[in-house]
């Protein structure tokens, strides 16, 4: 039985106050906290700041306290039921931490119990970072993706080697310009040059490579241009459709997420039926933003393969499941994605195994080898892990 809820002031990796959220019951104490982004979507759930979350916990726990913690599905129904349209009573950061902590209540702390086959996910691993992250490039991120990785400690190897060659040739070039939100490394070097980096050492390493455009940063809506500071350039639409099958030609581009503003769902299904179904990973993360309407216009629309599933976009663990259920029943992968200001909550590497044919976080970073290393422990400690399928 769930005997008491508190809320606690933490801080996260971007040194930003957030919210954790402890419940009691009769086995333990389990707890959750929340994340937040930076490249936020216009369609986000609605948050709050920590104080006011922290208000907001102590007016509705009394609607948990005395129940039994066994069916997660009610209590995360009863949050959604709260929350309001787009989280406006309560907010997201609550939303997530609450069922964070309510669904490792519910499986005794090992979230990934709550599903009936776990797989493990291929890690996309942020290697170096630009644009609202920080960082040289106007691009976000530029990922090592270990795709021929027979299990998940040689995939997690592959990354970190990765990162590690890539920030031995930056500093041997006098170009390593320290590490941004995510700790991804910044180059100093061109945008070209790091893709060249990063491709090579890639290839080395039998990986693939994957970008986050981030688009919706990039796109100035009044002008209706994309503008490309740290490149002192600009593009139009038609231009920026261009660019993007340009990138991914050169640098044989695996995963391609954000590539244009989080409205064109017309532009993702042009460059999904460009390249094929089979050759490219087109993943919308603003543009469906863990959103069933969204996923479903998408749909409509072909414009996708592949979804970021992030659950304080959707506002509750249990919503964000239900997209990611949809969309994997439709043929999509679905990467399971940290933000950028993490906390150490492990969480979604769980909800990785139960749902997700990727996890995208770094190596770098205890916030983000919280994910990695949650997903090494469970590995050891099955009698047959096996590796998610990425066959389409
Ligand atoms: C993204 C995320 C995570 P943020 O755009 O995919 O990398 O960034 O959390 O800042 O929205
Ligand atoms: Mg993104």
């Amino acid at each position: 039985m769930i005997r008491d809820i508190k809320g606690c002031r933490i801080y996260n990796s971007r040194g930003e106050p957030t919210i954790l959220v402890k419940v009691t019951t009769d086995s333990g104490v389990f707890s959750g906290s929340a994340p937040s982004g930076k490249s936020r979507s216009s369609y986000e759930a609605y948050v709050f700041d920590m104080e006011k979350s922290l208000k907001i916990l102590e007016e509705i726990k009394h609607n948990f306290i005395g129940l039994t913690e066994d069916d997660f599905g009610i209590m995360d129904q009863m949050v959604e039921e709260m929350a309001g349209k787009n989280f406006q009573k309560i907010g997201a950061h609550l939303g997530f931490a609450l069922t964070s902590a309510l669904l490792k209540a519910s499986t005794f702390g090992d979230p990934f119990k709550y599903f009936d086959d776990v797989r493990f996910p291929y890690p996309i691993v942020n290697v170096v970072g630009g644009g609202k992250h920080g960082g040289g490039t106007d691009i976000q991120e530029f990922h090592v993706i270990p795709v021929k990785a027979e299990t998940f400690p040689e995939a997690i190897k592959t990354c970190l080697e990765a990162q590690k060659r890539i920030r031995t040739i930056l500093l041997s070039r006098h170009e390593f310009a320290g590490k941004n939100d995510e700790n991804a490394l910044v180059s100093g070097l061109s945008e070209e040059k790091t893709l060249e980096t990063i491709s090579e050492i890639a290839e080395d390493l039998e990986a693939r490579i994957g970008v986050d455009i981030a688009a919706s940063s990039l796109y100035h809506r009044t002008k209706k241009r994309y503008v490309y500071e740290k490149l002192d350039r600009e593009a139009f639409p038609e231009q920026q459709m261009e660019a993007v099958k340009e990138l991914i030609e050169t640098w044989k581009v695996y995963y391609v997420e954000d590539p244009f503003h989080e409205d064109d769902f017309k532009s993702f299904a042009e460059l999904l039926d460009w390249k094929g179904k089979r050759e490219l990973l087109v993943c919308g993360d603003d543009l469906f933003s863990t959103n069933m309407d969204r996923l479903k216009r998408g749909l409509r629309y072909h414009s996708c393969n592949s979804i970021i599933i992030k659950p304080n976009q959707a506002g509750t663990i249990g919503m964000a499941m239900r997209v990611a259920e949809h969309a994997a029943r439709r043929g999509y992968k679905i990467v399971v994605s940290h933000r950028s200001g993490e906390t150490n909550d492990p969480v979604i590497a769980d909800l990785a195994l139960g749902l997700g044919h990727f996890i995208k976080t770094g190596v770098w970073g205890g916030e983000r080898l919280a994910k990695m290393n949650r997903l090494l422990e469970i590995w050891e400690n099955l009698e047959y892990p096996k590796m998610a399928s990425l066959r389409t």
